[in-house]
């Protein structure tokens, strides 16, 4: 791959010299916020929705932008036409900016920003025709009341550690359950279930899951091909006893799950009314997209 050009606070640099402070408290501190989007078919997937998120999780952890959401979008853009990014993925970065030794947010003045956009490196297309195996991890979700999910912040220790738990399982992906149990999302993709009558059941932000884009988007697509699109908690029991079950996830977009915990999910095949989300899902990217 050719070096990149990424827009780093304000001005475009080649990737070797895109360098931050090792007093940044994004490196220190996992302190700032970020964003994973897709861009298809020169267009880039709910641009609007991603940025919206993003202002959202700094306006929770008091880090003020130092760009109109309006030029954050022209500048995710413009990183994408110089890098010619048709299909790709771009990751959008605001950190606290550099700082001292302590943790002290005051004592960072700028926040520094970055957009990177690239190439994606797609799940093999056997992932969507066999399916995915999923385990129940040990680590539970961050607690509402102390790092809120919804933040899409830059700490993720508490993804990784569950994803290295389900990788020890023998899995792809983990199930992530909130402290009292209840079923809330996968190390990096929210979960979803079909009962029979066409009912798509899928946790509740408030449980503790991060408001997937892609999430909103298989709802709306769900909602418009006649299911009922119930949000409510779930347990484990829920899950093996569904029909079918998927994950979504603006890497993985939608992705069927095959068993749970051992339990054969649609006796161990992709689920016909996945296929048919899935499907819709995939031939309307397009549709949702900013043109670059
Ligand atoms: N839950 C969590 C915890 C996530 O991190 C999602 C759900 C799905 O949200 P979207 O908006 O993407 O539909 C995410 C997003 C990666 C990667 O490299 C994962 C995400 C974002 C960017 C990169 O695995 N997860």
């Amino acid at each position: 791959m050719s070096s990149l050009s990424i827009w780093l606070d304000g001005k475009f640099v080649p990737e070797e010299d895109a360098k931050i402070s090792i007093f940044d408290h994004g490196l220190l501190y996992g302190d700032g916020v970020f964003e994973g989007i897709r861009a298809y078919g020169g267009t880039v997937f709910k641009l609007k929705e991603h940025i919206d998120r993003l202002y959202k999780s700094a306006r929770v952890i008091k880090l003020k932008i130092p760009l109109s959401p309006d030029e954050m979008t022209e500048a995710v853009l413009e990183s994408c036409r110089r890098n010619q990014v048709e299909n790709g993925y771009i990751r959008l970065v605001v950190t606290r900016g550099r700082g001292d030794l302590g943790l002290d947010p005051q004592k960072c003045p700028k926040p520094t920003i970055f957009i990177i956009a690239a190439d994606i490196e797609l799940y093999p297309e056997e992932a969507y025709t066999k399916g995915l195996k999923l385990v129940t991890v040990p680590t539970r979700r961050n607690l509402a009341e102390s790092v809120n999910p919804r933040i899409k912040s830059l700490n993720y220790l508490n993804n990784i550690m569950a994803k290295m738990e389900a990788h020890q399982a023998g899995a792809k992906e983990g199930i992530m359950l909130n402290d009292q149990g209840y079923v809330v999302e996968c190390t990096g993709d929210n979960i979803f279930i079909i009962e029979s009558l066409k009912k798509l059941r899928t946790p509740p932000p408030y449980m503790g899951a991060l408001e997937g884009i892609t999430r909103q988007t298989l709802m709306d697509i769900a909602e418009a091909s006649g299911f009922d699109v119930i949000e409510e908690p779930l347990n484990r029991y829920d899950l093996y006893v569904a029909d079918e079950c998927f994950v979504t996830g603006t890497a993985a977009e939608a992705l069927p799950v095959i068993e749970i915990d051992g339990r054969e999910i649609n006796g161990g095949k992709p689920g016909p009314l996945t296929r048919e989300l899935i499907d819709k899902f995939r031939n309307s990217v397009c549709d949702y997209g900013t043109p670059i």
